[in-house]
């Protein structure tokens, strides 16, 4: 029974004991403000403005559906000018357009994790960025990219590379606010695995972001900690310390301390939606502790008086998809991977959900 599993991980409480519809807002800020503390690290404040140079203009692109742009993203840091580059994919229509701001691992046109010429089908517009173009995915001493154009590491709380590539988003998102062909109420952000993970943190951080999606993400995403199977802190902490902040050490082998587990995270969304992929043979990123996170995230809906993950009291089965809550889940058959299948899914739910 899910049920039971869910009670046997002993998870901190999504809601405190005075928690209540009218101020879910203030745990909301004491959930994010712990999640910045003890696992991805504080981020700077948004630049104070953010222009974008067009470097690349397509006006028939994709079967002459859609234009692509490609611009320059520009803003001041505390040393200097820092830019980065973004394509756009704006799919010709009369209607404004739901927007997804994907980060990939890939350059535009991004290869086999990004169906292009579905999403314009899809009738979405997309703004990508390669995550590395903002800073590498390297344990260089933040010394490349916008890691390196802020000052001294002083703390267990410095930003970690996730937090990083999960503010460049909120850039893209800056930059996609100045868009008239962009529907401001339908734009999400997506990404797969460590990218998954980085969609969850910058949905939860930027309420802009009117839904987020998570494929793949596992460990330190969308999967619980507490009884986790396949990847736990200490394999994550010890190949990629970068990604967090310094604090996050202090849990390698001590889930059960942890003052927070990550179906918070997934609360922070509501009363957005939040959608969670997994694979079924992704036993490293753990399919099952992905769901009852979902599972798990449900009190904050519900204090909204809203519905979380519309499910039954059973794991669900390869190919199975539940898309009648706020939170969304499916179950691809297969190994760890971006689909075209995920990204169909992804589109269907936020059809329904994105109004
Ligand atoms: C793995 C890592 C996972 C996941 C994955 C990926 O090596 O252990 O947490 O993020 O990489 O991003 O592909």
């Amino acid at each position: 029974m899910i049920s039971d599993d869910l009670a046997n991980r002993r998870l901190p409480p999504v809601l405190a004991d005075n928690t209540t519809d009218e101020n879910w807002t203030l745990r909301r800020k004491e959930l994010l403000e712990l999640f910045a503390r003890v696992e991805y690290g504080f981020s700077p404040q948004p630049p104070l403005s953010v222009q974008a140079d067009i470097t690349l203009l397509e006006e028939q692109a994709w079967a002459g559906k859609a234009e692509h742009r490609e611009v320059a993203l520009k803003f001041p840091t505390p040393k200097g000018e820092f830019s980065f580059s973004v394509d756009l994919v704006l799919p010709y229509s009369d209607k404004k357009l739901p927007l997804v701001i994907y980060l990939s691992f890939e350059k535009y046109p991004i290869g086999k994790y990004g169906p292009i010429e579905e999403i314009v089908d899809g009738g979405y517009a997309l703004a990508v960025f390669c995550y590395e173009d903002v800073t590498a995915d390297k344990n260089d001493g933040f010394g490349s990219g916008l890691a390196s154009m802020y000052d001294g590491r002083n703390d267990g709380t410095d930003w970690g590379k996730i937090s990083m590539w999960a503010w460049a988003a909120s850039r893209v998102m800056d930059y996609a606010q100045t868009l008239v062909c962009i529907d401001k109420n339908r734009i999400f952000c997506a990404g797969h695995s460590r990218l998954g993970k980085t969609s969850l943190w910058c949905g939860a951080q930027d309420e802009r972001f009117a839904a987020a999606v998570s494929n793949d993400s596992g460990c330190s995403g969308a999967a619980i900690t507490r009884g986790k199977m396949g990847e736990r802190i200490e394999q994550i902490s010890t190949r990629f310390p970068y990604w967090f902040c310094e604090n996050y050490q202090k849990y390698r082998g001590k889930e059960n301390d942890m003052p927070f587990d990550q179906h918070q995270l997934l609360a922070l969304m509501a009363p957005r939606p939040v959608y969670i992929a997994s694979a079924s043979e992704d036993i490293w990123a753990d399919p099952q502790s992905e769901f009852l996170a979902c599972l798990a995230a449900d009190d904050a809906y519900k204090l909204l008086g809203m519905k979380g993950l519309v499910h039954e009291n059973r794991y669900p089965e390869p190919g199975e998809y539940l898309h009648g809550g706020n939170t969304g889940y499916h179950l691809r058959p297969g190994p760890h991977f971006l689909s075209r299948y995920d990204w169909q899914m992804f589109m269907r739910y936020m059809d329904a959900h994105l109004l």
